[in-house]
C-alpha cells in the first residue's frame, strides 16, 4: 500500500496560510478534514433540481466547528506566554475550550448560561476539566463579563472577538473548494454570533484570490491574519445565507435582541460579536439573513436524521430548515449547487433529540421471542 502521511490537523495542513511559524508549538486534536455529503433523499422531496451538500462539522473532535478554530486560538495563546484561556459559550466553544486546554496542559475557564446549555456540552467541559461558572444571565451578560475580567486577569479571551478563531475557522471553505473543484453557488449557515459566516467569507475570498501570497495590508475582516487584503478575485464565490432562530433574530429585526429564546440553545444569542462584519458578508456575497421558527428547525433536524442518516444539533439544522424553504420558493433557483453547514453533532444535545420522538414512541416487551416477533411484525405490516 502505498504510504500516505497521517492527517494531523488543520494547520499542519494549511500552514502556508495560517498565521503560525515554522515553529510554532500546534496545538491538534485533528480537526478539520470533515466529510461534505452530498444528499441523495431530501433534494428529491424538494421537487426542485438542486444539488444540496452537508458540510459535517459535528465529526470534529468536539463535535463541533469550534475546533476549527480553538486549535489556532489555544496554539496562538500559548505560543505568547497564556496559562488560562477563557469564554463565555452557549456550550460548544466550552466543551471545544476546555479540551484544547487540557491538550495544552493550561486552565480553561469557561462561563455558561446556567441550565441553557445541553447536557453534552456540560458532560464535555466538565471532563475536559475546566472551570466551570454558571451564570445567572444568557450568553451575551456572560460575554460582557468575560471581556471585562480579561482586563484584569492574565487570561486569554477564546471566543470569536479573538481573531485567530476566525483564522482556524476559514479552512472549513478551503476543503468545500478543494472537495468540489470550485465554491457552491450559495452557502448556508446558522447564525448567533456570526463569526462563522464571516470566517467562512474570509476563506472563500483569500482561495478565489489571484494573490496567493502573504500580503501586509489588513483586508477589511481580519485584522491583518489573512491572505486576502481584497486582492482581485479570480475564482468564484458563493452568496452566504445566515439562518438564525426567530426567537434570537437581531438581524432580522436590525436590532440587538435582549431576551433571545429557541429550542436551539446555542445560538440563543441576541448581542451577535460579529455584528458589523456579518452585514459586510452579506452585501459583499449578495447573500441574506432570514429566521426559522422553532418547529421548523426540529423538523429540519428530524428530516436529515431520518432520510438521510444524519445526525446534527438543532442549532445546526437551522442551516437546512432555511435552505429548503428558500429552495421551495425560488429564492434559491433551480440548478443551484447548496452547502449547508451542520455545525454540531446531534449527540450534543440528546434531550431534545428524545423530546422530538413522541410520535413513535419505545415499545417495551418481555424479553422473550414471541412478544419480540409480535412487534416486528406489527411495525412492518
Ligand atoms: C452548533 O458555543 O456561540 O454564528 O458559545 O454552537 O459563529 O456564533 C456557539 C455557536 C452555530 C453559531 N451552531 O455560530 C458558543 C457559541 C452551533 C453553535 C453556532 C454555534 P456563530
Amino acid at each position: 500500500m502505498p504510504f500516505r502521511p497521517r492527517y494531523t490537523g488543520l494547520i499542519d495542513k494549511y500552514r502556508d496560510r495560517l498565521p503560525v511559524h515554522d515553529d510554532t508549538r500546534v496545538i491538534s486534536l485533528g480537526e478539520g478534514n470533515t466529510p461534505l455529503i452530498r444528499l441523495n433523499n431530501i433534494p428529491r422531496e424538494t421537487g426542485k433540481a438542486v444539488d444540496i451538500y452537508v458540510k459535517y462539522e459535528g465529526l470534529n473532535p468536539t463535535g463541533s466547528f469550534k475546533d476549527r478554530g480553538m486549535t489556532m486560538a489555544v496554539t496562538k495563546a500559548v505560543e505568547e506566554g497564556s496559562r488560562a484561556v477563557i469564554c463565555a459559550s452557549t456550550g460548544n466553544t466550552s466543551a471545544s475550550a476546555a479540551a484544547y486546554a487540557a491538550r495544552a496542559g493550561i486552565t480553561a475557564f469557561v462561563l455558561i448560561p446556567e441550565g441553557k446549555i445541553a447536557l453534552g456540552k456540560l458532560a464535555q467541559a466538565m471532563i475536559h476539566g475546566a472551570v466551570v461558572l454558571q451564570i445567572r444571565g444568557n450568553f451575551d451578560a456572560g460575554m460582557q463579563l468575560v471581556k471585562e475580567v480579561a482586563e484584569h486577569a492574565p487570561v486569554t479571551i477564546v471566543n470569536s472577538i479573538n481573531p485567530y478563531r476566525l483564522q482556524g475557522q476559514k479552512t472549513a471553505a478551503f476543503e468545500i473548494i478543494e472537495e468540489l473543484g470550485r465554491a457552491p453557488d450559495y452557502h448556508c449557515l446558522p447564525v448567533g454570533n456570526a463569526g462563522n459566516i464571516t470566517a467562512h467569507w474570509i476563506g472563500y475570498c483569500e482561495y478565489s484570490s489571484a494573490s496567493g501570497d502573504h500580503v501586509t495590508e489588513a483586508c477589511s475582516f481580519c485584522q491583518g491574519h489573512c491572505m486576502y487584503a481584497g486582492g482581485a478575485i479570480v475564482g468564484n464565490r458563493p452568496k452566504m445565507i445566515g439562518y438564525q432562530a426567530a426567537g434570537a433574530a437581531p438581524f432580522m429585526r436590525g436590532a440587538m435582541v435582549d431576551n433571545p429564546e429557541t429550542v436551539a440553545t446555542a445560538i440563543r444569542i441576541g448581542h451577535p460579536q460579529s455584528w458589523d462584519y456579518a452585514w459586510k458578508v452579506k452585501q459583499e456575497s449578495g447573500g441574506w439573513f432570514d429566521e426559522c421558527s422553532d418547529e421548523e428547525i426540529l423538523a429540519a433536524q428530524k428530516l436529515l436524521s431520518g432520510k438521510e442518516g444524519i445526525f446534527c444539533e438543532p442549532a445546526s439544522a437551522t442551516s437546512l430548515a432555511g435552505a429548503l424553504r428558500d429552495i421551495k420558493s425560488g429564492r434559491i433557483p433551480e440548478g443551484s449547487s447548496i452547502v449547508c453547514t451542520l455545525t454540531g453533532h446531534g449527540l450534543k444535545d440528546p434531550d431534545t433529540a428524545i423530546k422530538q420522538c413522541t410520535a413513535q414512541p419505545m415499545l417495551t416487551v418481555d424479553a422473550e421471542l414471541e412478544p419480540v416477533r409480535a412487534a416486528i411484525v406489527g411495525a412492518l405490516s
